[in-house]
């Protein structure tokens, strides 16, 4: 499977840092002329990886507030150690596990992904993390399960977010078993061989590629295999616009903006959008919705 192949490269393999940086202001110097010269055409996608600078400055965690800025002002605050994740419902083997104890063996992989916010921005994130399928491996799904349910922790005294009820927490989100099972997601722990920033999402958090940004869920401390679908935090908070299954779709506009185009950060001023891509590029996973239609499942 090219995807396959494709995980296995590093950034290091991709373009060393300091050749990426330079492409980074050619393509910037480029993109510019071509707004000009293209008025009105988005540009081709890359895979060119965000800097950790902006992918640890620029987020959406709202337990430490609403502001773009705010979870790099305010996550330090994220008690991250130790860290226990508890997993219950319908496995062979629950418990409250630490942190490594429930990674221990499994292999930790680089990937580098598209991460698609649905407010229209996206970032490419060097993500260092562990395929979820290996950890439900390890705990044992049963065969009555076919939802998993994610939690993120509560620490009121150190969210101000928690502190102003800005979303109802805990934050909750879900996928199907088989969306939950697909190699393309994760369980990402690092980023540039980094630990992940508080901000980020630590000490772990999901990763879906194809689904829009607040499906990976952040800082997680319970999984729940269970039969029915679970309830997810911004579906909670506003059902029409926000489903249960958000995979990425330049077709479906959300309420109130378009979803055809994004802005890449750190683009610069006068970067042109990018053409957002059906599944965020990742076409592999369309063969989980077959027969479902994308608009009413959206
Ligand atoms: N617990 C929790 N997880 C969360 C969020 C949040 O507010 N709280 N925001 C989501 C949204 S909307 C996005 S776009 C991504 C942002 O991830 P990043 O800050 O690492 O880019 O995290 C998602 N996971
Ligand atoms: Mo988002």
């Amino acid at each position: 499977m090219a995807y396959r192949w494709m995980n296995k490269l590093t950034h290091a393999d991709v373009t060393p840092k300091t050749a990426y940086l330079n492409r980074r202001q050619i393509l910037a110097g480029t993109a510019g002329l071509g707004a000009i010269g293209l008025a009105g055409a988005a540009h081709a996608d890359t895979l060119e990886p965000n800097t950790l600078e902006e992918i640890t400055s620029y987020n959406n965690y709202y337990e430490f507030g609403t502001g773009k800025g705010d979870p790099a002002a305010n996550a330090h605050q994220l008690v991250t150690s130790p860290w226990s994740i508890k997993v219950d419902g319908l496995v062979d083997n629950p418990g409250e596990y630490s942190l490594g104890d429930l990674l221990d063996g499994l292999t930790v992989e680089e990937r580098i992904y598209r991460f698609r916010c649905v407010e229209a921005w996206s970032m490419v994130v060097p993500w260092n993390g562990i395929e979820l399928a290996d950890i439900l491996n390890k705990v044992g799904v049963q065969s009555g399960a076919k939802y998993v349910a994610f939690e993120t922790v509560v620490q009121p005294e150190n969210m101000i977010g928690v502190q102003r009820r800005v979303l109802d927490f805990p934050y909750v989100e879900g996928l199907r078993l088989d969306e939950a099972t697909h190699p393309l997601t994760i369980l990402a722990t690092g980023i540039y061989g980094e630990p992940i920033a508080n901000q980020n999402g630590a000490p772990i958090r999901l990763v879906v590629p194809w689904k829009y940004g607040f499906k990976s869920i952040k800082s997680i401390v319970r999984i729940t295999l269970q039969e029915n679908e679970p309830p997810t935090s911004w579906n909670k908070s506003n059902a029409r616009e926000y489903g249960f299954y958000s995979n990425v779709n330049p077709n479906i506009d959300h309420p109130r903006w378009s979803q055809a185009s994004e802005r890449r950060i750190g683009g610069g001023l006068f970067a042109p959008r990018i053409d957002t891509q059906m599944f965020n590029g990742y076409d592999e996973v369309a063969s989980l919705y077959e027969g479902m239609d994308l608009a009413e499942f959206y």
